[in-house]
């Protein structure tokens, strides 16, 4: 028999008043198994001091991985589009529906988070001016538009691709940028769905327990 899907994040992570508990990227991992009904395990690596075996699975010493059935993957990206082949829930199976769900995903990742992340990093440190401030506008103005015009990024339906995007734009950061009343909607579409609240309640209940391994039947 095929072993269940085994999330790995890391055993600690600090608390603060905005994350990281409940922004960490195995939430992504997490509530698409519970979108697609999957049995997973959660098991965690130390966050202090990342060994050689946790390099071996994921080379930059970051989380979340995935293993399934033998194969280890990296990148959460790559994770939810491996998890998106396996249930019709997470992509749908017509040639368009399925372009449609990849182009979203990437576009998640290397047209928003791959602007967002460095943007909010940067305005850690308060400077006057964020240099990346007018193109992380620009870029989440014109998404605004599109979620404007749609309830889920493709497909007429939720689909892996919102649980990347919304995961990306529910960052407070993001967030306070309030002149985006349709990504607000989106956001709080998305996270009001039940798998999400599974997904964050049980991150949350993972670091609450020093990362104890938890088997989840959704
Ligand atoms: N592109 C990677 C980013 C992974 C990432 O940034 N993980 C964070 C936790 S959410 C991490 O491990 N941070 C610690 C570090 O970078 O050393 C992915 O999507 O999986």
């Amino acid at each position: 028999m095929a072993e269940a899907l085994t999330i790995w994040t890391y055993d600690w992570v600090p608390e603060g008043k905005s994350g990281p508990r409940g922004h960490v990227r195995d939430i992504r991992l997490r509530w698409a198994c519970e979108e697609a009904g999957f049995d997973y395990d959660v098991k965690s690596v130390p966050f202090s001091d990342r060994g050689a075996e946790h390099f071996a699975r994921q080379p930059f010493g970051q989380v979340p991985y995935l293993e399934d059935d033998g194969l280890t993957i990296f990148e959460s990206g790559a994770g939810l589009l491996h998890l998106a082949r396996k249930s019709e829930a997470l992509m749908p199976r017509d040639p368009k529906g399925e372009a449609d769900t990849l182009q979203w995903t990437i576009a998640g990742l290397s047209s928003i988070e791959m602007i967002t992340v460095p943007w909010w990093f940067i305005g850690l440190s308060r400077p006057e001016i964020n240099p990346l401030e007018d193109w992380a506008l620009h870029r989440l103005k014109l998404l605004d538009d599109v979620l404007a015009q749609r309830e889920w990024l493709a497909a007429g339906r939720f689909i892996v691709a919102d649980i990347l995007m919304s995961d990306v734009l529910r960052v407070p950061k993001v967030r306070a940028a309030a002149d985006f009343p349709a990504t607000q909607s989106y956001i709080e579409r998305a996270c009001a769905r039940p798998a999400f609240k599974r997904a964050y309640d049980g991150q949350m209940a993972h670091f609450a327990s020093g990362g104890q391994t938890q088997h989840y039947r959704p």
